[in-house]
């Protein structure tokens, strides 16, 4: 599915319908009507006519199919859920958004089919598990990500692994993972270095390996792609990808070898103008500030980010923690055969969509589960393990915020504390004491001392724009005068943090519920070091100088 292959893109305007209160699995699409229309990719509850509506939403246009192939729809991201129809028969349904999904549409003739894609935004426990209300950021609805047409031939390219298994000898294992029917002629050439040219059949995965002694491998510094490209039969698909190694070796972390120190943030995708569905030019100035930040490392929370910005962080040397969406599962999600069963297939899609992007430095999941309940621990068991099986050349985590009670440290490679001293319940004064204690406890705690430990969220709310003399809680001096305090022994070298991601990158609207229940000022959360337009707060020159110091 991470393929880039030669697909016919349906991003534009579509026709567009609102259907309310409509039941996805009922509605005739025979005889709706298209009165609207609807740019794609885009959050129709972005736009000001739909704000903050909830319910069924039809997208309508015509596609054509080409002699003698397979036809399949990809959407790189749909939230929450989907039904896809043409020519009036449901032929895919999908539930979560973040992921890719990929629709078979069978062979089609060159004239036009009619194409509709339902989705529906509202939140339900049971078709759409993974996305809750209760969660601390606005869930927006729509085609949120690209959407392509891909005409098949009957055998084609499925997806490709990267693995560089030394960075010294530079030998690197590609993965050729082919799907459909019948039998053809597979090749790979990395960098114009071509290997292959035997038979197989779809179905089979061909592991092929490269000793690439004068290909310049990627890093922070010098992130340097590299071509790759596989072909199958009839089918061809190309992409860029990196060389670099990424290993737990005791208490480093370590990057081609050598020690390397996380100096990040914590990004959701969100903007007021577009929610979650991202232009490229918004992609590129999200990028372009955390250059100016000095940052080496994202944490994509909570959910897979932008194919694109994976491409972008890939370019620019910035490494990425790639999570699976959840915000704090309880007990009650972790033991649910339901939940379980969309997360694993959401784990799924996210390595099968990501796995060949160098910037991918770990993978994650469950942030802020019940890690600290007995009987949450077999989910973080299953769920880590599938991780690890799905690829095993990255280190996997989740984000704790029990760091006294956890019972799952055993499970991850690296330790990551979610913790707000300064903010929730202190003051900036004990903010360092408290760091401390809990470097104390890793040091002490069996199963967490030893491997790497890092802060994947510490911060303070501040409103864009309140400077206030007295530096209270809400100002941005108070933000700037809290990470002021704490960043110096998160980003010391020799210290005893191996990074930190600051929560967290832009102000983010949440929902009205989180808003009451967590007091959330203008219903944002406002910790970011920009606002939600991106205008940057005191504390992002404090960062850019802890960060590059
Ligand atoms: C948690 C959570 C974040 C955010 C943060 C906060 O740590 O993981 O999503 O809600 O708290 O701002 O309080």
């Amino acid at each position: 599915m991470n393929a880039q292959r030669d697909a016919i893109g349906l991003n534009g305007t579509w026709a567009f319908a609102w259907l309310g209160d409509a039941v996805l699995s009922d509605v005739p699409t025979d005889s709706l009507v298209f009165d609207e229309t609807m740019p794609v990719p885009g959050c129709f509850d972005a736009m000001p006519r739909y704000l903050g509506r909830r319910g069924v939403a039809a997208y309508r246009r015509e596609i054509a199919g080409a002699a003698g192939r397979r036809s399949r729809l990809r959407l790189d991201g749909v939230h929450h859920t989907c039904r896809v129809v043409l020519n009036g028969r449901t032929v895919g349904t999908h539930h979560g958004g973040f992921v890719p999904v990929c629709i078979d549409l069978g062979v089609l003739d060159d004239r036009p089919h009619d194409l509709v894609v339902l989705v529906d935004n509202r939140f339900d426990s049971v078709s759409s598990p993974l996305h809750c209300e209760y969660f601390d950021w606005y869930h927006h609805g729509g085609i949120t990500r690209g959407v392509w047409l891909e005409h098949l031939p009957d055998a084609y390219v499925e997806r490709i692994e990267v693995h560089t298994l030394d960075h010294r000898s530079k030998a690197v294992r590609v993965s050729l993972h082919t799907a459909g029917q019948g039998e053809g002629d597979w090749s790979l050439s990395l960098a114009g270095v071509a290997r292959g040219g035997g038979r197989c059949t779809a179905g089979d995965r061909i592991d092929c390996e490269f000793r690439a002694d004068d290909l310049g491998l990627w890093s922070c510094e010098t992130p340097t792609l590299h071509a790759l490209t596989a072909a199958f039969g009839d089918d061809r698909v190309a992409l860029q990808t990196g060389l670099r190694t990424i290993a737990v070796d005791g208490s480093e972390l370590l990057l081609n070898g050598e020690p390397i120190r996380l100096h990040g943030v914590c990004r959701h995708e969100l903007h007021p103008i577009s929610g979650h569905a991202a232009s490229p030019l918004q992609l590129q100035q999200d990028i372009d500030l955390l250059r100016e930040l000095g940052a080496n490392f994202v944490r994509g929370s909570h959910y897979p980010q932008h194919p694109a910005f994976l491409e972008l962080c890939d370019r620019n040397g910035i490494l990425v923690w790639s999570e699976g969406i959840a915000w704090q599962p309880r007990v009650e999600h972790l033991t649910d055969a339901g939940f379980l069963a969309a997360h694993d297939r959401h784990l799924d899609a996210m390595v099968h969509a990501a796995q060949h992007h160098p910037c991918i430095v770990m993978w994650g999941l469950f942030n802020e589960g019940d890690s600290d309940a007995e009987a949450a621990v077999p989910a973080y068991e299953a769920g880590l393990a599938r991780l690890r099986d799905l690829d095993g050349s990255r280190p996997v985590t989740y984000a704790t915020h029990r760091p006294f009670s956890d019972r799952c440290f055993a499970l991850a490679d690296v330790i990551a504390v979610n913790t707000y001293p300064g903010w929730y319940g202190s003051s900036i004064d004990q903010a360092s004491e408290q760091l401390d204690a809990i470097a104390d406890e890793f040091d002490r705690h069996p199963e967490a001392r030893g491997k790497p430990r890092i802060v994947s969220e510490i911060g303070a709310g501040a409103i864009y724009g309140w400077r206030d003399p007295h530096g209270a809680r809400w100002s941005e001096a108070y933000q700037a005068r809290l990470l002021g305090t704490v960043l110096p022994a998160l980003c010391d070298p020799a210290g005893r943090w191996n990074g930190v991601s600051i929560w967290q990158f832009s102000d983010v609207r949440t929902s009205e519920a989180v808003a009451k229940a967590l007091n959330r000022p203008r219903g944002f959360n406002n910790k970011g070091l920009v606002d939600e337009y991106r205008r940057k707060k005191d504390a992002f020159a404090v960062v850019a100088r802890a960060f590059r110091s």
